[in-house]
């Protein structure tokens, strides 16, 4: 296929085709993806949001690429619910910054009756603030998914993480059917999808290949495709896994834009173990969203200053959030990523 040849949204993606894309020369594999980046979107701006760990360890799921769950020992500090005007705090930090989507994470198997009025209101005060906003808070029922979508939750994120095949080797106590019924559930509440997976863990190219067919064959494609690269931390079942080959790394957020052209591709986890350049190139593969602030829910993640010089560097822009990109609103995220990026400079200079 041709760079400019018009791309289709299609959901019917074989696995003999998705391993064609990956095992193009990189060269043409970029190409492709860059050329159907620009038919969706504006190839010089990326999406930014900021995570906030709500409810932190002692999670009863054994996920073992995760530092919060309660079947290893990573001496992670845990933390029950966070109080509702501390989380508005967070939420206004981060807005100060310049992120418009604010995603609230709990280390739970699913946020309990007596939680969720708390979470409510955590919803309806960020969104007060005028950010968008994204929770990931384990399995929902239906009745959850309403009363999320009811209080104003843009996005819920909730990963399928690998291929049918492999996810046995990774989770056991959470089955893949279940992460695909909360997906419909959150898709029938009119929610907006945010689902993706982790590269790093082992795992093959099939199983690269069968994560993305299972998020392009859904109904409708998520609007957000988190890939990450495997934070491997000490305790986890995963410490010791192989890094994944960085240009592999790429690969996989150029087929994600492929198979997924309308959808955002969120270069997730991992980038602090990312020089600038690879972070270059997976833009150039067409990621067009980041976590931003300098902490993923448990984990580092570049500052905030570091990734506006990149920004500035590459000629990028943040984008607007979606309902309010009018001109007042794009400016007001401009000016407070520049006050972000010079405050820091300001205060390294001084201090040098
Ligand atoms: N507990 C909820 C759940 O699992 O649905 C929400 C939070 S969970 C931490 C969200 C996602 O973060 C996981 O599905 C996984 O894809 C990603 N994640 C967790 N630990 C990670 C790690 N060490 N490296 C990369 N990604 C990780
Ligand atoms: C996603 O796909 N990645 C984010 C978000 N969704 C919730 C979480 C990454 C977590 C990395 C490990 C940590 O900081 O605990
Ligand atoms: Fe729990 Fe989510 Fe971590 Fe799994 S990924 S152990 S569900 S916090």
């Amino acid at each position: 296929m041709s760079a400019t040849a018009a791309s289709v949204t299609r959901h019917d993606w074989s696995l003999a085709e998705v391993k064609a894309l990956f095992e193009q020369p990189f060269n043409d594999l970029i190409f492709q993806a860059q050329g159907v980046h620009r038919q969706h979107f504006d190839a010089n701006r990326v999406q930014v949001s900021t995570l906030l760990s709500i409810k932190t360890g002692a999670c009863p799921e054994d996920c073992k690429y995760c530092p919060q769950s309660g079947h290893y020992n990573t001496g992670l500090d845990k933390e029950k619910l966070m109080e509702v005007q501390k989380v508005l705090e967070a939420a206004a930090e981060a807005k100060a910054i310049g992120s418009t989507r604010f995603c609230m994470g709990a280390a739970w198997k699913h946020p309990s009756a007596k939680d969720m009025p708390y979470v409510l209101k955590m919803v309806e005060g960020v969104k007060a603030l005028g950010l968008e906003t994204c929770m990931t808070l384990g399995k929902l029922d239906q009745e959850q998914t309403k009363a999320l979508a009811a209080a104003g939750l843009d996005y819920y994120n909730h990963n399928l993480d690998t291929s049918p095949e492999f996810y046995g080797n990774i989770i056991t106590t959470r089955t893949y059917a279940d992460r695909l019924e909360t997906l419909s559930y959150v898709r029938e509440s009119g929610m907006k999808i945010c689902s993706g997976g982790i590269l790093g863990m082992g795992e093959s190219l099939n199983d690269r290949a069968g994560l993305l067919i299972q998020l392009a064959n859904l109904p409708e494609h998520p609007e957000s495709v988190p890939i990450n690269m495997l934070v491997k931390v000490k305790g986890t079942p995963l410490a010791e896994e192989q890094d994944v080959d960085p240009f592999d790394f790429i690969r996989m957020l150029a087929v994600a834009r492929i198979m997924m052209p309308k959808s955002h591709v969120r270069l997730s986890a991992g980038r602090e173990q990312m020089n600038e350049q690879m972070q270059a190139l997976a833009f150039l593969a067409g990621a067009n969203s980041i976590f931003y602030g300098e902490k993923l829910l448990t984990t580092g993640n570049p500052q905030a200053d570091k990734d506006m010089l990149l920004f500035e560097r590459l000629g990028i822009q943040p984008e607007a959030r979606e309902e309010h990109d009018d001109e007042v609103h794009q400016a007001a995220i401009e000016q407070a990523l520049v006050e972000q990026r010079d405050s820091k400079l300001f205060y390294d200079a001084a201090s040098a």
